[in-house]
């Protein structure tokens, strides 16, 4: 989408500080981190949020979305002392970027529940 910040990225017309991509997904440090490890996974095909992604193609994808990042939070060393995926979507959840994405945060203590 034309005038989407996630699809301009993917596009590397926004540069960003990518941490890995594969074929239907890519990682990136969230501009604004909330934690020592803060990325962004973004399918690379737009999707506005995940009550978006139906079907069996919406499944697959968040599949493969979650398949990814757990894989990046190994790669990040995150695993012996845990992590969070989480995703805003919609208004009261404060989803400012209309195109999905998966928070993976980590490398420090993350408190429960979130605001
Ligand atoms: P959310 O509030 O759940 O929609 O998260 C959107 C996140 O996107 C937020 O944590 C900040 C991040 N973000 C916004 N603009 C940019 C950008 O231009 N580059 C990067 N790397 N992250 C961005």
């Amino acid at each position: 989408m034309a005038d989407c910040l996630f699809c301009r990225i993917v596009a590397g017309e926004i540069p960003a500080a990518i941490v890995k991509r594969s074929d239907a997904a890519l990682a990136f440090r969230d501009i604004d981190a909330k934690a020592p490890v803060h990325l962004l996974v973004i399918p690379t095909k737009h999707v506005a949020a995940v009550r978006d992604a139906k079907g069996a193609d919406g499944e697959r994808l968040l599949g493969r979305l979650l398949a990814f990042a757990a894989e990046i939070a190994a790669e990040q060393g995150l695993d012996r002392d845990g992590y969070r995926i989480v995703t805003n979507t919609g208004r009261n959840a404060g989803q400012s970027v209309d195109h999905l994405h998966l928070h993976l945060l980590g490398g420090r203590k993350l408190t429960w529940p979130p605001g």
